[in-house]
């Protein structure tokens, strides 16, 4: 019995020192496994005379229980200690300021875009969309603009064949609408337009347009002069805003305007903007020729339409005083996050 309680002691000191769940289970395995020092006092149980027997086994229980009973309570203090470091580990400073995700920005061309299409939408158009592919007789000859036109030379256009090429402007979404579409038709088509250039401060191959086009009967000179005056007031917010309008010509209106207003970068005074001429020409505008009523199927005997076309990426310049049009295509960052 003196060697039971030599092992009880061992074994304490060691459950005791044990700092893992792994270490004590082979302490548990050593005294109490199948091979344990514990176990193999049980078997010798059997060497022992009857008398002893009893007695002797009562003492290897007692001590295998109590070091059951020592083991259980280490193990619990373990686990609790392993919970108290991982609650250390995962501790969170909710003090720290938080991660930002930065917002990105409009792209100046889109803001202004955006601006021209709550203008129209306010007062009754729709916004039409169509291809950038488009053919010849959409882009051309459907606006009175026929093989050989000088017009065309113009317009530099891409061909991908005779009859397929890269439309010049977004006319040929307002001749398919007029296609389709009794009168009233009131419309905006914007989008990306095509043109053979080199590229320079103001000029690019690709560039944007938002037509309009309202057909009804008895539209007039004057329903466009209203229109344009006062679009161009609410889009560069003067209402003192100055508007002229020059007689021009295009071959799919008759008759034709160009569109000026006071230079907003220097009140007319003259500056590199305007070139000294205190005006900046912003659009042109016209009657729809009777003849691009007719091509699409629409009597111009009791219709009459007013359009115009703008450039938005010449309205942004001008808005956001941003000198080469090639900033907008470069997708530099210092460019971009300006417009935030
Ligand atoms: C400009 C000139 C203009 C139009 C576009 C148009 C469209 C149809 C019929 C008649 Cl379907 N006209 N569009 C008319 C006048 C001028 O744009 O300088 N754009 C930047």
């Amino acid at each position: 019995m003196a060697t039971l309680e030599n092992i009880l002691e061992r074994a304490a000191a060691e459950i005791s020192a044990a700092d893992s769940l792994v270490a004590l289970d082979e302490t548990r395995v050593r005294y109490l496994g199948k091979k344990g020092e514990i176990t193999q006092l049980l078997k010798q149980l059997g060497k022992m005379s009857k008398v002893e027997r009893p007695k002797a086994g009562a003492q290897i229980n007692d001590a295998k229980t109590e070091l059951t009973r020592i083991l259980e309570q280490r193990r619990t203090k373990i686990e609790s200690n392993v919970y108290r470091e991982q609650l250390k580990s995962e501790v969170i400073d909710v003090s720290l300021p938080g991660r930002r995700s930065s917002l990105g920005s409009f792209h100046p061309i889109t803001k202004v875009l955006d601006r021209i299409e709550d203008f129209f939408t306010g007062v009754g158009y729709m916004v039409v969309e169509g291809p950038e592919i488009e053919d010849d007789y959409h882009n051309f000859e459907a606006l009175n603009i026929p093989a050989h036109h000088p017009a065309r030379a113009m317009h530099d256009t891409f061909y991908f064949s005779d009859e397929l090429l890269l439309r010049t402007h977004t006319s040929p979404v307002q001749v398919r609408v007029m296609e389709v579409q009794e009168p009233p038709i009131r419309i905006i088509c914007p989008g990306r337009v095509f043109r053979v250039d080199q590229p320079d401060p103001s000029h690019l191959p690709m560039f944007h347009q938002v037509e309009g086009l309202v057909v009804d009967t008895d539209v007039t000179f004057a329903d466009l002069k209203g229109t344009i005056v006062e679009f161009l007031r609410v889009f560069f917010e003067r209402e003192d805003l100055k508007v002229r309008f020059r007689p021009s010509y295009f071959p799919f209106t008759e008759p034709s305007a160009e569109v000026d207003v006071h230079c907003v970068s220097c009140n007319s005074s003259g500056c590199r903007v305007c070139s000294n001429t205190g005006w900046l020409e912003v659009m042109g505008a016209g009657m729809v020729h009777p003849k691009v009523l007719e091509y699409a199927g629409i009597d111009s005997e009791k219709h009459s339409g007013m359009a115009f076309g703008m450039g938005p990426d010449r309205l942004a310049m001008l808005r956001y005083s941003v000198s080469d049009l090639r900033d907008y295509l470069d997708n530099d960052l210092r460019f971009l996050e300006q417009f935030k």
